[in-house]
Order: structure tokens, then sequence, then C-alpha cells
């Protein structure tokens, strides 16, 4: 199925909210090629074209083939650079910025940007001191900075990662140290169809997550199984699940969870492009979800990989998932009902979306 046509369409020309989108599949091209060369560090190709030939594409793939794809760009990034970090931070903001986004929540593994030894150091490169703390950091000054520039809000998820659960631990501490600069909320990414089984470290990371306030996400369901998305409710007590699509082969925690209000993270193209759903499109959860008034958003996910922004998921939604104009409103409004804010900035952002969307008076004279 060919989707260019899709693509740089806006069709919900109103302020969004975006939930689900990964800042290390957020990097413009041009940014890691500036990094690879100040660095001496080889990527696959040298230009913005030949670069995406090799990181971006359109048919589907598989979750772990899509995954492997950010260790061809990472070691541009990752590993030690602290500009790096700080820019690629407020460029999302810029990028977001563009696609009429006024409030977004990105995640990333601080483990993965950090001398972790996972992100392998080119041979040319003495081993750094950048740690995990010390990238979210610089993350927040990125966003800060970014959020003056563009007057858009932007706020951090740190991601424990399911093959890793040795950091999940530290995880839970920095998203307790950087609560109240620029960190929201906690999630579980990575290799859901290879690590299923849930590992005593991220459940032990996610208890003291729950018992300390922290909120929680968890990627679940995309390509594995409803058990997964089971357990990200019930054991790791999710507020909100990344994905969540194979919820609906099970009836039962489905309704439950649709009474339980919990929030899914659809990212329509992403699910396209991971073979997470069918690659028919209009037979996306996302049709069921919407039909059944359930909580959801719509999101990009890894837009760097995936070709794609924002509009690209709207024009899917609108094309082959038969969303309207009140349906781009009520996901907006459910995303930002949603999201990992403290309550007052909270009703800020909601009024903002009525007011924008003409379901109360504005208050500017
Ligand atoms: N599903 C699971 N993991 C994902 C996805 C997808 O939604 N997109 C990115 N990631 C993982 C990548 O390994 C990335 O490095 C990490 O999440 C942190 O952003
Ligand atoms: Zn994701």
């Amino acid at each position: 199925m060919a989707h260019n046509s899709t693509n740089n369409v806006q069709i919900f020309n109103k302020p969004r909210v975006e939930l689900h989108l990964h800042l290390d599949g957020a990097i413009k091209p041009e940014t890691i090629l500036y990094f690879g060369k100040k660095r001496g560090i080889k990527l696959p190709a040298d230009s913005v074209e030949g670069l995406m030939s090799y990181v971006g594409y359109d048919e589907p793939r598989n979750l772990t083939e899509f995954l492997e794809i950010f260790s061809y760009y990472m070691p541009a990034i990752a590993s030690g650079d602290r500009d790096a970090v700080r820019r690629i931070a407020y460029e999302l903001v810029e990028m977001k910025a563009k696609e009429g986004v006024i409030y977004f929540e990105a995640r990333y593994s601080p483990h993965l940007f950090a001398n972790s030894n996972v992100i392998p150091i080119p041979w040319n490169q003495k081993p750094g001191d950048l740690t995990p703390d010390e990238v979210v950091h610089l993350v927040n000054q990125g966003f800060q900075e970014g959020e003056k520039h563009f007057k858009i809000k932007a706020r951090s998820i740190l991601c424990c990662m399911r093959h890793i659960p040795g950091w999940s631990t530290e995880i839970v501490s920095l998203c307790k140290k950087y609560r109240n600069e620029g960190v929201v909320g906690m999630d579980l990414a990575g290799d859901e169809s290879l690590n299923c089984k849930l590992n005593s470290g991220h459940c032990t990371a996610y208890e003291e997550a729950f018992k300390s306030g922290i909120h929680r996400t968890v990627h679940a369901g995309e390509v594995g199984p409803s058990t997964v998305v089971k357990e990200a409710v019930d054991v790791l007590k999710a507020e909100r699940i990344g994905h969540g699509y194979h919820t609906i082969d099970d009836f039962c925690l489905y309704k439950r969870l649709l009474k339980l209000n919990i929030h899914f993270e659809i990212c329509p193209w992403s699910s396209y492009l991971t073979g997470a759903c069918d690659p028919d499109l209009m037979k996306h959860p996302a049709i069921r979800f919407r039909e059944d008034k359930a909580n959801y958003s719509l999101n990009t996910d890894d837009p760097l990989i995936f070709k794609s922004t924002l509009d690209k998921d709207y024009c899917i939604a609108s094309k082959y998932m038969g969303f309207t104009e009140d349906d781009f409103m009520e996901a907006n409004i459910n995303g930002a009902r949603s999201c990992f804010l403290p309550d007052k900035e909270k009703e800020e952002l909601l009024l903002t979306l009525y007011e924008a969307y003409g379901m109360v008076q504005s208050t500017v004279c």
C-alpha cells in the first residue's frame, strides 16, 4: 500500500498534544551527520539522502529489525558529546512547535546516551565520562531552552529497557531526582517480542515508582500479546499503555481497561512499519478504540526512522480510519487529560485546548 500521498498534508490545523515520542528516534539527520563529522565517527553515509536510505524506511518490517536501526546512527550522538545531547533536545522542541504541538512528552533511555558500553564506542574515541544523571540534566537544559524560544511545553519520560533490567532502579531514582525539572514519568521500552517475560528488576522499580508517585507508562501489546498489557496494568500499575493494540484480542481485559480509563498511546504509522498490526490500515485497532470511545491519543513514536511528522499519523487516521475533526479534538483532549503534568498545569493545558477548539469562551479580551 502506498502511503506517500499522506505525507506532510496538514489536516488538523489546531493545537495538538503528543505523548509517545522517542528522543533518540526523533533526531534530525543533519545533526547526526554534523556530530558524526565533528567526532570522526563513521556513519553509513555522509549526505542526508544517503543516511536516510539506511535509517528511514516505508514498508513493514518487524520490531526487532526496526530497533536495530538505532545502532546505525546513535554512536554519533551518544557516549560522551554533551553538546549533541543538549542540541537534539532543543531541536525536538523546534520540530514539534512546527507541527502545531503545544505540549509533548518525549521519552529516552539516559543509559543509551551515556557511556553505558551498549552503544559501541568507535575505535578512534576515548571512553567518555557522561553519566545517565548528566544526560537527564542536559536533556532538561535543551528542552528548557527550546521552550523559551518556541513557546511550547516539553517534558520527558525516562525509559527502562526490557532487556536490561539492571538499569531500572537508577531510572526510578532519576525520575525522583528530576521530577521538578522536567521529568514527568517512567516507561518500559524495547523488544517485547524477544523479552516478553517480566523481570523482577522492572517490577521492583515500578513498585518504587508507584509508591513515590512517579507516573508510569509501559510499551505493551504493540507486537506482544494481550498478556503483556495485563501485566503492565496489574503488576507494573501502568496508567498509560504504549501502543496496546493487542489488548483487543482479550475482550475481558479490553472491557476492564475501558472502565479503568487506561490511556492508549496509539502510533498509527509506527504500527504499520513495525508490523504491529494488520498492514490493512482499515482494520487498525484505533478504529475500535474510537468507536468504543476509549481513552487514546495519536503519536509519531520515531519520526526519524519512519520519515514522518505528526501530520502523517493524522492523515492516516483520516484517510484509512475515518477520523473526523471531532475525533482529533477528542484524541488531543484525551491526551491532555492523561498527560503526566501536575494537576494545575494539566488544567491550564486543557483550557488552552478547549479555547482553541471553541469549546469555551476565550479568556483573552
Ligand atoms: N517499541 C518499543 N521500543 C521502542 C520503540 C517502539 O515504540 N521505539 C523506540 N524504542 C526503544 C528504542 O530501543 C530506543 O532506543 C528506546 O526505546 C528509548 O527511546
Ligand atoms: Zn515507542
